[in-house]
């Protein structure tokens, strides 16, 4: 028969707090680092298995991990980390993470700090092309999706605005009814640029977006502009078999950018048919024959989403990207 001891209660009150912990989504092995604020952060740019690149002051420095802190797995660029005789001794609490799966509540939080790209941002300035590569809303949703929850605000920028044609306009604007801030730049005119670093000033930014769209460019031309540029090679914090690498730059006071390679996996598995009809917001207030129907598998005469797309009240392109969604989300057995 068990006893107490007072040993018991102290063990049992410790997992009951590593629960809890656990619940807020917290590394586990973190607990007593992360404090709320820290006086003249760091700001991690590099991640490896024994030591993190931290950018301080103007400078990079190498610094060495706290024996508690297994790195990699738990400081991402972006971290603002406090470093005392080059070793991290604190981590600040995060005000953002963003990760490549998107939260749906279920996922254990391992899952999720496993797939982190980048914390403390403010702002994903979401970019796209026109013309080259082919402007898709596809991959607009997606990142929309991903961000939805993160606290991090979408703005998305069509690049080479130079190239625009009818066809991109009519995309964007579909975007900017649902309330989200669009921006049209062109690195080659300048077109565009004072409007995006007025959106960005004082605030910190990661551009996404796929390959060949204009986020080098477009960074390039943000921080040359300004006297104060300061320019790290950072890796992401996406494990050893990346080679790719993110640049983080200070381009003015308390404004930066991380400029990411591409994020080559975007995890938006697991969505449930409510999740991804909630986010299609321009579906909203269509009564169709059924009021469980999903759009997809059902005869145009009972769907009013479909009959909005037909009558082009609903951009065909955005019912493509649903449509996508449900089929790999929805369909599996
Ligand atoms: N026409 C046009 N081309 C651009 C513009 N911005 C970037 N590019 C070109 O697009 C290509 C990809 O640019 P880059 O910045 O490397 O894209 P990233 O992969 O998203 O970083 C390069 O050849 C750039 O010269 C623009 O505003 N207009
Ligand atoms: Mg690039
Ligand atoms: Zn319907």
């Amino acid at each position: 028969m068990a006893h107490y001891n007072g040993k018991e209660s102290v063990k049992t009150e410790k997992s009951r707090q590593k629960k809890q912990r656990a619940k807020q989504g917290k590394p586990l092995s973190l607990q007593g680092f992360f404090v709320p604020k820290i006086e003249n952060p760091a700001v991690v740019v590099e991640t490896s298995f024994k030591e993190v690149k931290v950018f301080d002051d103007g400078q990079m420095f190498k610094a060495a991990l706290s024996k508690n802190l297994p790195c990699n797995k738990v400081l991402f660029p972006g971290d603002r980390v406090k470093v005392e005789d080059g070793v991290v001794t604190a981590v600040q609490e995060r005000k953002s993470t963003l990760s490549r799966g998107h939260r749906d509540g279920t996922r254990v939080n391992a899952v999720l700090e496993d797939k982190i790209v980048a914390t403390n941002v403010d702002v994903a300035v979401i970019v796209v092309a026109a013309k080259e590569p082919p402007l898709h809303p596809r991959f607009i949703d997606r990142y929309l999706i991903v961000l939805q929850g993160s606290g991090i605000e979408p703005i998305i920028c069509l690049n080479k605005a130079d190239l625009m044609t009818e066809s991109d306009s009519q995309i964007l604007s579909v975007y900017e009814k649902l309330g989200i801030e669009v921006v049209k730049t062109s690195t080659k005119s300048g077109e565009g640029i004072e409007e995006l670093k007025a959106l960005l000033k004082g605030k910190d930014a990661i551009f996404v977006g796929n390959s060949g769209v204009g986020k080098s460019s477009l960074t390039n031309t943000i921080a040359n502009l300004s006297e104060r540029t300061q320019n790290v090679g950072i890796k992401s914090g996406r494990g050893r078999h990346t080679t790719t690498t993110s640049k983080y730059f200070v381009w003015d006071k308390d404004s930066s950018i991380i400029d990411t390679p591409g994020i080559r996996a975007l995890d938006v598995s697991g969505l449930s048919i409510k999740d991804i009809q909630n986010f299609f917001t321009e579906f909203a207030g269509l009564n169709c024959k059924y009021r469980t129907c999903d759009h997809v598998h059902i005869d145009e005469k009972d769907c009013a989403v479909k009959q909005a797309v037909s009558s082009g009240r609903i951009s065909k392109l955005r019912y493509e990207s649903y449509a996508k969604l449900v089929e790999e989300n929805c369909e599996k057995k």
